[in-house]
Order: structure tokens, then sequence, then C-alpha cells
């Protein structure tokens, strides 16, 4: 079969952000424009010619194709082996963790994360390296710079190949491999958490709901908690991963999963509740009545890691990322473990994580993790909690209540404003830079301004410098406020406000986060004028 080189030009924009290309479907539609970007992946990383390359994604709209376009081009550039999900599908830490097994030279996952599919919605495109994780920034640079010079692409003239079957077939000389999806991740997990203890939990009456959001980790949640922990049938909703994930936003937070909220926080709820984001990464933890937030959940588990086979020996040290909240440090203070804050991105865990400096990492937008694999992975943190609750038997409220009884409650909220005017939102953020050297030393409302900065993160193990990584403003108090732009977003743009103060009074922890952070969140808008430049009267989406 013969290898095509076809003339191209290059596409403006074909920047990867926080977490890879993402794109309406219709961008990535236009003839050349997926091509272009797997070339700049081909030419970054020669590593690839002769290796091996995992492949699969979240199953929305337009995968499918991708993956037999991503296939053609594979072959034609001398890759040696593809390993490739069945129906094209793989969650992102089951990529994560199949590089891992497998040895292989990297991974291209296919998803738009939590943003909606369908054909005018999401897509999106991620390379990862041979430890599993996210390219690092170097390597996201050069596929863009790539991406800005490209003049051919190459590819082979090819039959389409049946990607539902499993076993191993061949493509223009490239052996294909079509795996199950879930396989290696769920034997992982296996190895991992003490499924005997989880087991026990059921059978002892024990309840939950799972809520899939119609994406990737249906099937995964079918095999591992009705499957091999017993959870009765039913357990897991919304399990069949839909193209469109039935028109709803796989995200999940009180917003976007309000089913599942409503359940927990009614009447005869289940003990525990979760639910996880299109592509796997994410996970949202409830108990009967109570919502975890995720800066909390990471360092409650944290705290409670030794009740974990895997983790029983004691953490390496953790680390969060800066707009996290900072219970987890307060834990690893306890611990004496070392505490690290990388910005916003798992691809800044990567590092730190192959150094051996950390176990444990997690971020406030419902991202936690291990070294089990180099992604963020929602049903692992799942099974934590499952693990940690099927030993110490107790209501989950109860646990992380006892949780702030000792180490107090970092009290936390975000706030999102969506789909902004892009120059709006750029001369917000620009203003409020210009404004960070005068604001030490002020008192706003009554709080003293302790310091004002732009995160700029120096990686402790490869001495790489990302500036610009979001403004922070800390009060006297031990309370802050951080702002930044998301770099996921397909439409304008998305400012994100975190807010956070520690409370040790245990007389005031059940307080709304709302009312509790009340007068900081108006203080929040009033240093970045927020209302008056967006027009906003509040944010679209409170997590
Ligand atoms: C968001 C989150 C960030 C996360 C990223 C990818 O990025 O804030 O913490 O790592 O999404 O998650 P941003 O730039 O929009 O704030 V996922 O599940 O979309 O891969
Ligand atoms: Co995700």
């Amino acid at each position: 079969m013969s290898i095509q080189s076809v003339a191209t030009r290059p596409f403006s924009g074909q920047k990867p952000g926080t977490s890879g290309l993402r794109k309406k479907v219709s961008v990535f539609r236009q003839p050349h424009y997926l091509e272009n970007f797997v070339q700049s992946i081909f030419d970054t990383v020669p590593e690839l010619r002769g290796g091996t390359l995992v492949l699969g994604g979240d199953g929305r709209y337009y995968n499918r194709v991708a993956v037999q376009t991503i296939l053609r081009m594979a072959a034609a550039n001398g890759v040696a082996q593809v390993l490739v999900g069945q129906g094209g599908l793989l969650s992102t830490p089951a990529v994560s963790c199949v590089i891992r097994t497998r040895g292989a030279t990297g991974g291209i996952v296919l998803s738009a994360s939590h943003n909606p599919g369908g054909p005018d919605e999401d897509f999106g495109i991620k390379y990862n390296v041979s430890n599993g994780g996210p390219a690092p920034e170097k390597i996201t640079e050069a596929i863009h710079a790539r991406t800005e010079a490209i003049e051919v692409y190459r590819t082979v003239d090819a039959a389409e190949l049946d990607l539902d079957t499993l076993g191993s077939t061949e493509l223009a000389g490239m052996s294909v491999e079509v795996i199950d999806p879930v396989a290696d991740y769920a034997a992982l997990m296996e190895k991992l958490f003490d499924f005997g203890a989880i087991r026990a939990l059921f059978a002892s009456g024990f309840r939950m709901r799972f809520d899939a959001m119609n994406a990737i980790t249906g099937p995964y949640a079918h095999e591992i908690l009705e499957g091999r922990l017993g959870a009765p049938a039913g357990t897991v909703v919304r399990g069949t991963p839909l193209e469109d994930f039935g028109g709803a936003h796989p995200d999940p937070n009180l917003v976007h999963a309000h089913d599942l909220v409503e359940l927990m926080m009614g009447a005869g709820a289940p003990d525990f509740g979760a639910a996880s984001d299109g592509d796997g990464d994410r996970n949202m933890i409830l108990g009967r009545g109570f919502y975890v937030t995720p800066s909390d959940s990471l360092a409650v588990l944290a705290a409670n890691a030794t009740l974990i086979p895997a983790y029983a020996g004691g953490l390496k040290g953790v680390a969060r990322s800066m707009p996290t909240s900072m219970a987890v440090d307060r834990v690893a203070a306890a611990l004496g473990l070392n505490c690290y804050e990388t910005p916003t991105g798992w691809k800044f865990f990567g590092n730190l994580l192959d150094a051996g400096c950390i176990t444990f990492c997690g971020e406030e937008s419902f991202g936690t993790g291990s070294d089990h694999v180099r992604e963020k992975d929602g049903l692992w943190a799942v099974l934590a909690w499952l693990n940690v609750l099927a030993v110490r038997r107790e209501p989950l409220a109860d646990i992380v209540r006892a949780h702030w009884a000792s180490y107090g409650r970092n009290v936390y909220t975000r706030h999102d404003y969506e789909g902004i005017d892009s120059a709006v939102a750029d001369e917000l953020m620009a203003d409020l830079r210009a404004s960070l050297q005068s604001l030490p030393g002020c008192v706003l409302d009554g709080l003293s301004v302790t310091s004002a900065d732009d995160f700029t993160y120096t990686d402790p193990v490869d001495g790489s410098v990302s500036r610009k990584q979001g403004v922070r403003v800390a009060f006297s108090d031990d309370s802050r406020i951080v702002y930044r732009l998301s770099g996921t977003g397909t439409q304008g743009a998305t400012l994100r406000v975190y807010i956070e103060r520690h409370e040790a009074d245990a007389d005031k922890h059940g307080l709304d986060p709302q009312q509790a952070l009340a007068a900081l969140i108006v203080l929040a808008d009033r240093i970045a004028g927020i209302t008056s430049r967006t027009g906003r009267p509040a944010p679209d989406v409170i997590t």
C-alpha cells in the first residue's frame, strides 16, 4: 500500500490549552484540520516511528472518524503498533494505564472532557507521553510550533478498520490490536484496593449510585462496581456512552449532575453517590445529604491513605494545583509530608510523580489521583472512598466533619463566568495584574492584604518555569482569592474566581460556603470589577 503525501497549509490557533486541543466539531471537520495536528505530533515525537501508540477516546461524536484517520496516518508515519480501545473507546485514565502497562511510546486521547458532545459541540485531541501522562509544555509548544509551519502530512489509502472486534489485524504493514478498554484498568484497580472489604461493604447493605453521565465511565463502572464488587444492578446509571452524552453536559458538579445531587440530598438517599465526566478523569463525591468538595476529598483521602492497601506504607508527599484549597497542606503538615503547589492542569504533576516526590495529587476541578497512572482518575477516587468507607464503616459525612474538627475547614467556592467577551476578560486580567504591586498592605473591607502576585511555577525536578498561572490575593486571616482564565473553553472566555477561608471554629463548620464566604465574594468582585466590566450580576456555575 503506498504512502500518500498530502499538501496542506497551516491553520492558526492549533495551540493545546490546559489539556490538549479543544475546538468545535465544525472546526475539526475542516479538511486537513485534524490531519495537520496529528502530523505535527508525529513530526515532534520521532520515537513514534517504530514505536507503539495507544489510541482511544471518550466516544463522543467524531471519535470514530478521528480514530480511522489517525490509524491511517500512524501507518504512513511508520508506527509499528497501535493499541486501540474496542469501539475506539478508552477513558483518559485507561489510556494512561495502558501506556504504562504495555510500555508504549505514547498515546492519543480523543476527548473534550466535560464539554458537551455532538455535531454542534466540542471535540478534542491530546498527546500523552511514555510515562502515561499529558505531554509537558515543551512538547505541546513544539507541536504547536510545528502546526504553524506544516506543509505536508502522510496517510495511506486504506479501507476502514473494524474497531468492534477484539484482536490483532494489520494496516499497511502496521499492527493494530483492538483491546478491551476496561481489562487493564480494572486489573490495576484490583491491585490497589481491598476489593474484598468493599465487596463485604456492599454485601452488608451499603448502597450507592454512580452516575456515568452517558459518558465513558459506564463500561468501567458496570464491570468494576457491579461486576467485581457486587454492587446491586442499577447502581450505575446513565452507563452507556452516547455520542452526544444524551444532550447533557458530562461535567460531574452540583449544576450538571443535578439528578444525582437531588437524590443524595433527598429522603431515602443511598449511602454514597459519585459521578464522573466525559472522559472519566473527574469525580464528584457525595454522602447521604452531604457534598464533598474536591479539595476536601483530596485532604481526607490523604489523611486516610494508609487504610488502602496500595498506600498502607504511607505517602511520599502530596501536591495540589494552586487554586485548589489549602486543606491538604494541613494534612501534609500534620503527617510531615512535602506539599507541592503546581499550576492548573495535570501535566504539572507528572515530574513530581515520576521523581517519587508525591503519591497523591489533586485539583479543585473534581480531579484526584495518585502515582498509579499519570492522569487524574475519576473511578480511582470513587474506589478510594469506597475503600475508606469499607474500613471505617462510618457515614461519609461524619468522616468529613471529623476531619474538619481536627484540621479546621477550608471553606471554599469557585465562581465561573462563562462565555464572556474575550477582550473584556483579557482587559480585566491585565488591569488586575497591573494593580498587584499596590495591593499588599491595603485594608479592603476590613481585611488586610498580605500578598498579591501572578503565580510563577518553577518545576523542582527539571527547573522549567511557567509564568502567569493565575492572580492570587492573600489576606491576613488566611483567606485568599484567586483569578484565572480557563484554558479549556471553546467559546469566548471563562473567568474562574476561587475563594477560600480557613475556619477553625467547629461551630461554624456547618455554614453554607456561599454565606460563610459572602464578604470575600463581594470583595472578589470589587477588586476585579467583574460585574461592572462583564455586566454579569452573578456567576454561571458555582462549585
Ligand atoms: C480545567 C480545570 C483544570 C483541569 C482541566 C482539564 O481547566 O480548571 O483544573 O485540569 O480543566 O480537566 P481550565 O483551564 O478550564 O480551568 V479535563 O477533565 O477537562 O481534562
Ligand atoms: Co475530563
